[in-house]
């Protein structure tokens, strides 16, 4: 569970973000894919290579979402529900995926925003994410 502090550095944080949603997703991503390639197997049909167009696009939705998260940070499980039924049900990707993709996120944070990114506010980012993840996992059987 989030302080109240701890939404605010991610609400505001999500501010700085939203105007940069392509680029900051999609160097997440390059960082995904380039670090851990088991993660390509579910983009078959994407141009994988780094900043490509493929890429952008898809991590500023990616990144898009997060920010509708962060605007519903004590109902996500309702602001989620569509993308949750998309995770579990057509798309299948493994949970553990979820977890290397908050940390690619929590790392290009930390690159851009270095005087946001303390010690702090990235504790709640990673409490912010996990509980993102844990919601579109949440249907998985
Ligand atoms: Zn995911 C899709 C979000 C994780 C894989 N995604 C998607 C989308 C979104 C998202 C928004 C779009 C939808 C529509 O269109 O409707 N994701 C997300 C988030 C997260 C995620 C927020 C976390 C945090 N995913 C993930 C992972 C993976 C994935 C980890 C693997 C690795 N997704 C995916 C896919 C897809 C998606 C494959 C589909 C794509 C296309 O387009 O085809």
């Amino acid at each position: 569970v989030l302080s109240a502090e701890e939404k605010a550095l991610v609400v505001d944080l999500c501010g700085k973000i939203s105007g940069h949603c392509d680029a900051l997703g999609g160097e997440a991503l390059d960082r995904l894919f380039a670090s851990f390639g088991q993660t390509r197997t579910y983009f078959p049909h994407f141009d994988l290579s780094p900043g490509s167009a493929d890429v952008k696009r898809h991590g500023g939705k990616v990144l898009s979402a997060i920010g509708e998260a962060a605007k519903h940070i004590d109902s996500m499980d309702q602001a989620l529900s569509k993308l949750s039924d998309l995770h579990a049900y057509n798309l299948r990707v493994d949970p553990g995926n979820f977890q290397l993709l908050s940390h690619c996120i929590q790392t290009v944070l930390a690159a851009h925003f270095p005087a946001d990114f303390t010690p702090q506010c990235q504790a709640a980012w990673d409490k912010f994410l996990a509980a993102v993840s844990a919601v579109l996992t949440s249907k998985y059987r």
